[in-house]
Formats: C-alpha cells, structure tokens, sequence
C-alpha cells in the first residue's frame, strides 16, 4: 500500500515539473534575445534540453526507487511531505519581489523567482503566517535602474506589499533601495554583494554575503590547484556597481598571496566582442585571470579567451554564479573557479526540504541564487510570524507593520538553506559557510554542473 502512495507522489511531482519546465524560461529569453544574441540563442538552446532532460529523468527516477532501500524513499518522500498543519485561510500577507524578468539580468532573476515561489508554497503548507497566507507579488525590474525605480515603486505604492526582496544587482540597489528607505518598507536584498549595500539605509538588509566574504574563497581554492602560479591578469564590468566592488577584493586578494598583478583590463557588461582585452590579458602572460562581470558577458568572454589560447587558470566572481552561464560559454566554461554563498550539499532539514522541493520543480540541485531568494522570504515570514504575535497583523496599519517588520527582521535568527543566519545591526548578514565549486561541462558543451571543492 504505502509503495504505491510513493510511486503517485513521485509521478506526481514528475507531471508538475513538466508543467512548470514548459512555462517559465520563454519570456526572459524573448526577452533577451533583443539584448544580447548569443545569450538568447543559448537560452532558447537550453529549452529543448530542459524537455529532453525532463523526459530522460522519468525511467531514471523509478530505476533509482526501485533499487533505494525502502527506508530512503520512506526518508526523502517525508523531506518533500507538508507537515499537517491547519490550512491557511484570510486575506494574504503581501511580499514583493522586485527581480530581473527580462533583460540579460534574467540569467540571475529567473533563479529568484524560483527561490521565491518555492518558499510560498513551501511556507504556505506550514502555515503562512500564523494561519494566514502569504503571497509573492512579482514585479520586473528589467536589468537597469529605471526598472528597478518603477518596480519598487509598484511594489510600495500599488500592491501595497509589506516589504521587498530585491532588486537582482547593486547597481540597481544603489538607485531604488533609497526611495524604499525612505518610504520606510524593508528591502531584503537577495544577491547584492557590492560593499556598501546595508549602508544605503536602516530598512535595508542582505541575505547575499559581501564580496570581501565570498571571493577570496575562489582565489585561494585556484591557486591551491595551481601552486605555481606567478602572474596574475585581472578584467572587470566598469559600467557595474559590483564588478568594480569585487575587482578590488580580487585585486588584493592576488597581492596579499603574493601575485604579481600583470595587468588590469576593464569591459561593458553589454560587450559581446572582447578582442582587444584578450588581445591586452594574454599579453600580460598571466598564468590565472579574474573576471568580475555578468553572466552574459563573462560568459563571452571566457569563450573568447579560450579560443584565443589562453591555457591557465580562470576563477571567475559571484557574476558567474548561474547554470545559465553554461550555455554561453559551453565547453570552454569548463574548470572555472567560482565561490558559493550556498551548497546544496549542505545537510540540515530546512536545506534537504528546500532541495528537494526545488529538484521536484526543476530536475536538478538548486542555484546559489535560488537558495538565497528562498532565504529572504524565508527570513520575512519568520519575522511576520513574531510581529502577529506580539501584535495581530490584521489590525495595524501598513507604516507600522512595516516598521515592526524591519525591527524583527533584523533581530531574528534564521535556520536557512544558506545555514544558521542573523543580522548587524546595520542590515549585513552573519553568515558561517562559504564554499567553492568548479565547473565541468560534459564533453558535448551542452550541459554541465557546479562541482564542488572539499
Ligand atoms: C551584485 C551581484 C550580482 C552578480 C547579482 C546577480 O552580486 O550585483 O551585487
């Protein structure tokens, strides 16, 4: 009897992965496709895989019950299973979400709408917020600031949400996250990493580690691999807040480990042609070059220099931290060091619920940038959760809601799929776990994974 409870539920979950597969990739890389020609022919590349991906998991998901113990299906089938919880009825408590839907920034905010849907499904079968659900309002901020302005704006002034997880980059954080400030409705941010971000404001906060706690990680795990290593060549996004925040904490990070710094290149992250900086890094003769730039043009890049010859060490920033770099770079993405704020290989109930939930929609182990959407509103529905408790949502106003929301925010302790997790006073995560993956790419270039370093 209770096999076949499992098989249902595995079939199950397997017809609502295909559904959603089918729905969400096309918009953004419509999108794109106006932007960047390369990015959008990879990711509409990628759909075909994606089905063929999905169609290949179905026989391998029975062969893998088949052959696990009846305890590990029992084990992973309690990991996805809502636990019996009242259902949640009432109106919904709005959060807004203010992420890249369009544009190249895409690349990054498709893995953020993920992360956020996950978590109100997630939370909702436990719950919500005391009984009462909670809804994600999704705006698009597109890739630049005006997008990121006019979809913090809808958020605040029109659906009138509680507080705002976004924007996708700090180089729009820098422009909307004072106008959030000032209207007093608590950002979290979900990915920016640029110094100075919980400094913008007192109602703004992070879930994404700065660059000064991430990025030496790669370094040191690229030179840990290449102990010769003598000269180093650096390249970063100039148009981008985080590219130049990170370059200098690439940049000291190779001379405090004694590199040589043989020469410093800089890009657009709208170039697609990289032949001049190629032409300037590769006569340096660096033996390792840091990129600190997006998906899409790092992603171009890094092809470029491969084709161009350069045989050493690539280590590439929290730009590169996305599958959906794969497509861009294909083969030659292979063995590029990128550091992790998150692994999903990182055991703890919330982490294996989380995981497991995200492969049952997606097929594969979450990205960094899922796992941190998910963790911000994981961390506002918690803090909901004591503010109604001290004080009955339904009767405060909204000022004061938000008010009370970013005081709790900043006070909590979180169990999260980034690990155990708590504020500064001033808005900048606590946070105990950092890693380093490497990518390998499957000989054909068409899929590949973030493999990471023990
Ligand atoms: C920032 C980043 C980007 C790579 C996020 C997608 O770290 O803009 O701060």
């Amino acid at each position: 009897m209770r096999k076949w409870t499992l098989w249902i539920a595995l079939l199950a979950a397997l017809a609502v992965a295909i559904g959603a597969c089918g729905g969400q990739a096309a918009p953004a890389a419509q999108k794109a496709a106006e932007v960047a020609p390369t990015v959008a022919a990879a990711v509409k590349a990628a759909a075909p895989t994606v089905a063929a991906e999905v169609k290949a998991v179905a026989p391998t998901v029975v062969a893998a019950a088949q052959q696990a113990a009846p305890t590990a299906v029992a084990a992973a089938a309690k990991a996805t299973e809502a636990p019996k919880a009242a259902a949640v009825s009432g109106e919904p408590v709005k959060i807004g979400v203010g992420v890249a839907q369009t544009s190249n920034v895409a690349l990054f905010g498709q893995e953020q709408v993920l992360g956020a849907q996950i978590a109100e499904a997630f939370f909702n079968e436990r719950g919500g917020i005391n009984g009462r659900p909670v809804k994600m309002i999704f705006q698009d901020t597109s890739g630049d600031e005006a997008g990121a302005i006019n979809a913090f704006q809808n958020l605040m002034n029109n659906d009138k949400v509680v507080g705002i997880i976004g924007p996708t980059l700090s180089q729009q954080a820098f422009a909307a996250d004072p106008i959030a400030d000032k209207a007093g409705v608590p950002v979290i941010a979900p990915s920016n990493t640029a110094k100075g971000i919980p400094e913008i404001g007192d109602f703004i906060s992070r879930v994404s580690a700065p660059v000064n706690a991430v990025a030496p990680n790669a370094i040191k795990a690229a030179l840990a691999a290449n102990p010769n290593a003598k000269r180093a060549a650096v390249i970063f996004a100039q148009n981008d807040a985080f590219s130049k925040s990170e370059t200098e904490v690439f940049q000291q990070t190779l001379k405090d480990m004694g590199l040589e710094l043989a020469t410093v290149q800089q890009h657009q992250t709208t170039d697609t042609d990289f032949t001049t900086q190629v032409t300037n890094l590769l006569a340096a003769k660096p033996d390792i070059i840091v990129i600190s730039g997006l998906a899409a043009d790092a992603g171009n890049l890094i092809k470029q220099l491969r084709e161009l010859g350069f045989k050493g060490a690539i280590v590439g920033g929290n730009g590169l931290n996305t599958p959906n770099l794969f497509p861009v770079c294909k083969a030659q993405c292979d063995g590029v060091f990128v550091a992790q704020a998150y692994s999903p290989e990182y055991s703890s109930p919330i982490n294996d619920a989380f995981r497991a939930a995200y492969k049952a929609k997606q097929q594969k182990d979450p990205p960094q940038f899922s796992a941190q959407a998910f963790t911000a509103a994981q961390v506002f529905i918690e803090a909901l959760r004591e503010v109604d408790k001290k004080q009955k949502l339904d009767g405060m106003d909204l000022a004061a809601l938000r008010k009370a929301l970013n005081t709790q925010t900043l006070a909590g302790q979180y169990d999260t799929p980034i690990g155990k997790i708590t504020f500064t006073p001033t808005g900048e995560i606590n946070q105990q776990m950092f890693y380093t993956a490497q990518i390998k790419m499957d000989a054909d270039g068409n899929s590949g994974r973030f493999v990471f370093l023990k």
